[in-house]
């Protein structure tokens, strides 16, 4: 794993190309039971990504703000996250506690993701796990005060990346998606699965 700034590792090709069409067959149903929404900020802009979670709580956000929930907006609890998924937090951190909550954004075409940290959660020294699957992504990386250099990478389908120590609280967005750059969507986009201890 490279080490960009203490507590950042990223897991190039982590999934082979098996391990990535069996992780999309497991989110069907997760996505039909709980379906992508668009969540607004308080301010009522809508966001570019469209996202679900999975797990005990999930994140989402509208007119009244962001948090974490226990139901999804439409009212139903959020699915239980699969074995495959937490098989990847369990291989890449080595953690025997497991995440409460897996985010699934989906990035479309021109979707873009601006610089921000994320702070909703209890306990900062967990640290958050995050899987590409579908199209490039360019990721931008800052720092833990808004500001200064920051280093961009590209992740790709099977990439797997492991935010800890300094890493956890930095700046990080998503700046443009390569569409159509992977097979593995037959429509094109991203998906990208970041799996975190909320509670
Ligand atoms: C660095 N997601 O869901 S994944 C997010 O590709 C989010 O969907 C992006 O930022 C995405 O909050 C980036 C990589 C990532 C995820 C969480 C991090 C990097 C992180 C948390 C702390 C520091
Ligand atoms: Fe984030």
């Amino acid at each position: 794993a490279r080490l960009l700034i203490q507590g950042f590792e990223v897991w190039k090709s982590h999934l082979d190309s098996k391990a990535q069409t069996d992780l999309i067959q497991d989110l069907r149903p997760i996505l039909k039971g709980a379906p992508l929404f668009s969540p607004t900020t308080a301010s009522g802009k809508k966001m570019s990504v469209r996202m679900t979670s999975a797990g005990s709580c999930g994140w989402i956000s509208d007119t009244s703000g962001y948090r974490y929930e226990p139901n999804h907006p439409g009212g139903r609890a959020w699915p239980a996250i699969p074995d495959s998924i937490l098989s990847i937090w369990r291989d890449t951190t080595g953690l025997d506690r497991l995440p409460d909550s897996c985010l699934i954004n989906y990035y479309g075409e021109d979707t873009k993701m601006g610089l921000h940290q994320d702070k909703d959660e209890a306990d900062f020294s967990w640290p958050v796990v995050s899987v590409s699957l579908g199209d490039d992504a360019l990721f931008r990386m800052g720092n833990p005060t808004r500001g200064g250099k920051t280093e961009s990478l590209w992740l790709s389908s099977g990439d797997v990346v492991v935010m800890g120590g300094e890493a956890r609280l930095s700046y990080h967005g998503i700046d443009r998606i390569r569409f159509k750059s992977s097979r593995l969507l037959p429509k094109g986009g991203r998906i990208n699965l970041t799996l975190r201890v909320v509670t």
